[in-house]
């Protein structure tokens, strides 16, 4: 049983935070003050009683999960993020893979008969892999299996192939969407304040770019994610400030489904020599992310990423969500020193994981209409 949020008010000794605290119960939107308060003083338990508080005014005790898999059509970059354990430079693209439009509908065919809904594609920035391979892949992946959901290409390979389409970000969002494109992860994101972003990822679009793409695909109906990768070289003010610029595109367009805070990874890459971020550094980051992004409906907690033991506890800590099957489709954070070396769970493993911490397992499709509701199904 949680907390009631006037224990959790009459707990609290610290007066500015009793404050945020009010207005979590009255339903009121924190300041970016409030957000940084809570980042400088907010104990994991006060954070992660008020998240849990809001997770539950919001969803209950339903844990969403979906069946999917990747496709990650290569690994060849033109951009060199210092964070990325993946990628590898064109100029050594044998190191790499790329798979041929063909490899790629083998994967989907792979699926024939099984109950997936969605396809996640993602992958390094290719030179080759333009507007029209993906156009391509996108109505052949359609014309196979029409109803399966293909939540395809960051903001990052968009705005790539549409400067080199010499495309209109509306115009290039259009043609892919008339393809097949459903929906955009919310990958690329990393952290938008040029401070930063500059010594992660400085070759890459940048926050208004990212902004633009989901907001053009928002304006034509679609839906997408947005992640943030915390726990490395950047400050609390640059999280609020990559929130901020969330919630504030959120007000405009509507069209965010899930918020992913992704815990930076350090093995084998550039940013080898900072240290990760503790559990409890975690915790605290997807509480306060869930206190904060009023308007995002969901949050994920990645588990390939986060491992399942911390994907597990942090469905105490305000998230709903925890992605999907994946069926070991998935590299980039096995590559970056992930526990999950091989990145798989059945439906059951999912089911049992959220039942485990006595939460409601459910499936659903990518843009959380319910496939089915486990909490009453026994599994043997
Ligand atoms: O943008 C790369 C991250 C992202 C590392 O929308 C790393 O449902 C940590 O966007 N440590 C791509 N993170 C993955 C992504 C995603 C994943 C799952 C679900 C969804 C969704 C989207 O992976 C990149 C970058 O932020 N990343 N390297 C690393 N070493
Ligand atoms: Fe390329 Fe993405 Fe890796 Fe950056 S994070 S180097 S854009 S694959």
């Amino acid at each position: 049983m949680s907390e009631s949020i006037d224990t959790i008010i009459s707990n609290c000794n610290d007066q500015e935070l009793q404050v945020i605290a009010q207005k979590v119960k009255d339903n009121q939107r924190i300041t970016d003050a409030d957000g940084l308060l809570l980042f400088e003083k907010g104990e994991l338990a006060f954070v992660g009683a008020l998240a849990n508080f809001i997770r539950e005014r919001k969803h209950g005790d339903t844990t969403y999960f979906n069946r999917n898999f990747h496709i990650e059509p290569t690994n060849v970059c033109v951009f060199s993020c210092k964070f990325c354990s993946y990628s590898r430079l064109y100029a050594h693209k044998e190191e790499g893979w790329e798979l041929s439009i063909e490899q790629m509908l083998d994967l989907v065919k792979a699926y024939d008969g099984k109950p997936i809904t969605e396809v996640h594609i993602v992958g390094g920035v290719h030179p080759k892999m333009d507007m029209a391979y993906f156009i391509e892949l996108m109505q052949k992946i359609k014309k196979h299996r029409p109803d399966l959901h293909v939540k395809a290409f960051t903001a990052v390979e968009l705005d790539y192939m549409f400067r080199k389409a010499k495309l209109s970000i509306e115009e290039g969002m259009k043609q892919l969407h008339a393809a097949g494109l459903d929906s955009l992860p919310g990958g690329g994101a990393e952290i938008f304040a040029p401070e930063i972003r500059e010594q992660i990822c400085a070759d890459k679009v940048d926050a208004n770019g990212w902004l633009a793409i989901h907001e053009a695909a928002h304006n034509l109906g679609m839906h997408s994610n947005a992640t943030m990768l915390y726990g490395h070289i950047e400050k609390k003010e640059h999280l609020v400030d990559h929130m901020r610029r969330l919630r504030e595109l959120q007000d405009k367009t509507g069209g965010f489904n899930t918020f992913i805070p992704l815990k930076f990874r350090n093995f084998d890459n550039d940013m080898s020599y900072v240290p990760e971020s503790s559990i409890i550094e975690d915790m605290r980051l997807f509480s306060i992310s869930r206190i904060y992004l009023d308007n995002f409906p969901h949050l994920k907690a990645y588990w390939p990423m986060l491992g399942r033991q911390q994907a597990q506890l942090s469905l105490a800590f305000g998230v709903n969500d925890i992605d999907g099957t994946i069926d070991d489709s998935t590299k980039i954070y096995s590559m970056a020193g992930s526990e999950e070396q091989t990145p798989t769970m059945s439906t059951e493993d999912l089911v049992q994981l959220i039942k485990q911490v006595n939460r409601r397992p459910v499936e659903r499709d990518t843009l959380y209409n319910v496939v089915k509701d486990y909490s009453l199904v026994e599994l043997v």
